[in-house]
């Protein structure tokens, strides 16, 4: 990966050649789809609980990806409330056809309305349309297909009822009219994963080449054992064959030692030179089996093999090396954000998440040049919207510290970082009430739903505090300093496995958030907490 390189700034992406495992994008970006137009490539990626949802990303070479927006910005779109952790946004795919931009996926969960819907924009940075629902289409990740005689389809996966075993899934086929935007005609039962006892055979894509139909899809489970295979077919409907090669790729065969895990569910994208390449997601344990920054995106060139596509040629993993991708004009700039945000402007940056829709908890105006955060009801283990925003963690060894600004009451009001996997398990280093008036820091780890502060120390009784998570690996660091300066004499008030922190060990399908956090524990509170700075900054090697 490309470390900070002191300018300030923290490369977005990664260097693919500097680093051949190094996904294109690196944190939770899973189930990524992407479309081209021109020379401009498209990318999405699923956000279940978190909003703003959906990112977009724009991309030439399919290496360098910047943020342009989100298709889910206005909590008009869709009511996130009550969606437990690892539910809400699940897979989605992006599609460009006659000048509008096509976004399909399933909001799965929460007390709102939730099902399959599909929103619109002529500018894929938005903004993007109202969702329209579509009711009778079953299950989840959607996709559609617009055909070179004007039809168009949307495939979809549903559990098999019955099913001869557990997990076995129906890819679905059904027409889509785009004017109505409603699905139309009967169904088309595609596909249920290449092998027999295949699991969640899901996230299918249809494309047209040489006017033959193939449909790619993922199988074995979003986790260890997933993978990608395809079939083919002479006419939409079928009947679909699969390749006697599935699956096609995969790293399941390659042991939880190996760098990239968890590999599959791709979508292919044609590019202006004449390539084929797929996006698909994988994981990077580190420190265990522990791969805390989630499902990331990562990209292989594809080619063509007696009418099959063939993935990472003679290499056969995401590991490479491989040749870039063929573009015309300068090479692309890596995507830099700044390290530090001081609060200073009229908006959030969009790299900032909160967890589910409901009434706006922050402020940056409230005292200007910080962001306000009040000592809500709510804390991270509810299914309620905690005040907390939080980033995607995108590097295994990163820095991050805040300058806190807190006065609380009791010993139930914390203030300070928080690292959010889901409400069963997170760590929060906080500034907290002491119970006789005065302050203290403590460190709390909540595993499977069982909280315990695993440390804590007095603080002065008022006066700023940096908090610093130092992730060296899987050790974090949990440090304070209760007064402000470019390299304040810091304390480790405990350091903490972050392993737990992980899907594989904490369940769900997310890798992880770090962020400011408030919260009075179910209390009602007047106070707040300011954040004057909050920096990420990866650690250089
Ligand atoms: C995604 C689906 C999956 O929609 O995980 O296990 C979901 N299966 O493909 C969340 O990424």
């Amino acid at each position: 990966m490309k470390p900070s390189d002191g300018t300030g700034e923290v490369a977005g992406g990664c260097d693919q050649a500097a680093a051949p495992a190094a996904p294109v994008l690196p944190g939770c970006h899973p189930d990524p789809s992407v479309c081209r137009v021109g020379d401009d490539h498209y990318l999405i990626t699923s956000t279940f609980e978190y909003f703003p949802g959906i990112p977009v990303f724009h991309s030439r070479d399919l290496v360098h990806w910047r943020p342009i927006g989100h298709v889910l910005d206005r909590p008009a779109q869709v009511d996130l409330g009550g969606v437990a952790s690892s539910e809400g946004i699940f897979a989605a795919t992006i599609r460009h056809h006659d000048g509008l931009f096509w976004v399909i996926t399933t909001l799965v969960g929460g007390t709102g309305r939730n099902g399959t819907f599909v929103v619109t924009a002529t500018d894929p940075a938005g903004p993007w349309s109202d969702p329209v629902w579509l009711d009778d289409a079953p299950g989840i990740d959607p996709s559609l297909f617009f055909d070179d005689d004007g039809r168009a389809w949307c495939t979809g996966t549903r559990l098999a009822e019955p099913g001869e075993w557990d997990g076995q899934t129906d890819v679905w086929l059904r027409e889509f009219d785009p004017v109505a935007v409603a699905l139309t005609g009967p169904e088309h039962l595609l596909w249920r994963g290449a092998l027999h006892g295949a699991v969640w055979a899901e996230g299918p894509h249809l494309y047209k080449v040489d006017g033959r139909y193939y449909l790619l899809a993922a199988e074995g489970g979003t986790e260890h054992r997933h993978a990608v295979s395809v079939a083919r077919a002479d006419h939409v409907t079928g009947p679909w064959t699969g390749n006697p090669a599935n699956p096609v790729f995969t790293h399941r065969h390659l042991g939880r030692d190996f760098p990239v895990v968890g590999v599959g569910h791709a979508d292919l994208v044609h590019t202006a030179a004449g390539e084929w390449w797929a996006v698909l997601l994988g994981s990077r344990p580190y420190g265990g089996y522990h791969p805390n920054l989630g499902r990331e995106t990562f990209l292989v060139p594809v080619t063509w093999e007696d009418g099959w596509p063939l993935f990472a040629p003679g290499v056969g993993t995401t590991l490479g090396p491989f040749a870039p991708p063929a573009v015309a004009g300068p090479p692309a700039e890596p995507y830099r954000e700044p390290a530090r945000d001081d609060f200073d402007g009229p908006a959030l940056r969009p790299s900032w998440n909160q967890v589910r829709t409901g009434p706006p908890f922050w402020s940056l105006t409230a005292r200007p040049g910080h962001l306000r955060l009040p000592l809500g009801a709510a804390s991270l283990a509810d299914t309620a919207t905690p005040c907390f925003l939080g980033r995607r963690q995108q590097h295994q060894r990163v820095s991050v510290s805040a300058l806190f600004d807190v006065a609380p009451r009791s010993p139930g009001e914390w203030a300070g970082l928080a690292v959010r996997q889901s409400e069963a398990d997170h760590l929060v280093l906080a500034v907290a009430g002491d119970g006789r008036g005065g302050r203290r820091v403590l460190a709390a780890v909540r595993e499977h739903g069982v909280q315990r502060v695993v440390a804590e120390a007095p603080l002065p009784a008022g006066g700023p505090v940096v908090l610093r998570i130092h992730a060296e690996g899987q050790r974090l660091g949990l440090r304070y300093a209760p007064v402000d300066g470019p390299e304040p004499g810091e304390t480790e008030l405990t350091a903490v496995d972050g392993g737990f922190l992980s899907s594989p060990r904490a369940g769900g399908f997310l890798g992880v958030w770090f962020g400011p956090y408030a919260t009075a524990h179910g209390a009602a509170s007047a106070g707040v907490a300011d954040v004057d700075w909050f920096d990420y900054r990866p650690l250089t090697p």
